[in-house]
């Protein structure tokens, strides 16, 4: 039986809000989400943006609890899982499942150099015992592996295998995948890579995970409608603006910092506190109070939204 088409559109890899003591602030989590669905974009969990590996077990049940409790069935909702032991990634991708989960988002082990044998058995394993359909999440940055395009084909004929979001900053790659997955009726193409987010949707890319979106969701949900449409000068426009937005917490940051950077603007917006998880810390009064200024400015010239 062929798959359908299940994944498109804007899935918002959520920086996770936490408290002082570093617990998932679950009141922030609320502001948050609301803010996605009124935007009609879809909460994706426990991410890379979203500190997932930093995370404690328990307080990662307890986030998808609550998510689950409260947001099932009126939006999608994807979890990531990805630990180095493969076990606890099937418990996980169990647990997950039953208190919600839409999708799971399947993470490679990163510690040991895996073959490319290796890389497929291991997603096969993950998507035979997942209860949900599994995504592909291709982020070498982190894993310090990237899931090769012809096992990425392989895989994608696997019944519960539905998608690949590529975070590879790899214009080659990213070309040959689309050219690969375009027209396919049963497998989504999904950009991890905010600034080719219209370069992507334009030669037919399924939808967006950019980070950008915690704080303006519309405008990649506008960016999303305005390339299906044909609106292609509106979606640039908008590419544009996003690029600049993205630049205020991620230009010279390494990728933590951007993330407690990207946490201010949050602040800005009062959607949730600054808190990071640690190992990862805030940034400095001095480069808050830059931060701030920053997008005080954009704010005047553009509609954050
Ligand atoms: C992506 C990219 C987002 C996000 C996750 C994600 O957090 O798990 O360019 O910042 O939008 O991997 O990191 O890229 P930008 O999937």
């Amino acid at each position: 039986m062929l798959k359908e088409k299940t994944v498109s559109g804007i899935a918002v890899p959520m920086l996770t809000p936490f408290n002082e003591n570093g617990e998932v602030d679950l009141h922030s989590c609320k502001k948050i989400i609301d803010n996605f669905i009124e935007k009609n974009v879809h909460p994706f969990l426990l991410g890379t943006t979203g500190e997932g590996p930093s995370i404690s077990n328990n307080e990662r049940k307890k986030l998808i609890d609550y998510v689950g409790k409260n947001y099932a069935g009126k939006t999608k909702i994807y979890v990531s899982v990805g630990s180095n032991c493969v076990k606890e990634n099937i418990e996980n991708a169990k647990i997950y499942s039953d208190l919600g989960a839409d999708f799971i988002v399947v993470l490679l082990p990163g510690y040991y150099q895996l073959t490319t044998n290796q890389i497929m058995k291991y997603f096969e394993t993950l998507a035979e015992n997942s209860p949900r359909p599994i995504l592909l999440y291709n982020i070498p940055q982190t894993t310090h592996h990237s899931i090769p395009l012809d096992v990425v084909e392989k895989l994608s004929h696997h019944p519960n295998i539905v998608g690949l979001k590529d975070s590879e900053r790899d214009i080659e790659r990213f070309d040959k995948a689309i050219e690969m997955f375009k027209d396919r009726k049963d497998f989504s193409h999904m950009v991890g890579w905010g600034a080719k987010s219209f370069y992507s949707l334009s030669k037919g890319s399924d939808g967006l995970v950019p980070s950008t979106g915690n704080f303006a969701p519309g405008m990649f949900k506008e960016m999303y409608d305005s390339v299906r449409r044909g609106d292609l000068k509106n979606a640039e426009r908008l590419q544009l603006e996003t690029d600049e937005l993205a630049k205020v917490y991620q230009k010279d940051r390494t990728l933590g910092q951007s993330l407690a950077a990207a946490k201010i603007i949050m602040k800005f917006f009062d959607l949730c506190e600054p808190h990071m998880l640690f190992p990862l810390t805030r940034l400095t009064d001095e480069e808050e109070k830059i931060i701030i200024k920053n997008i005080e400015q954009l704010k005047e010239r553009i509609r954050i939204y």
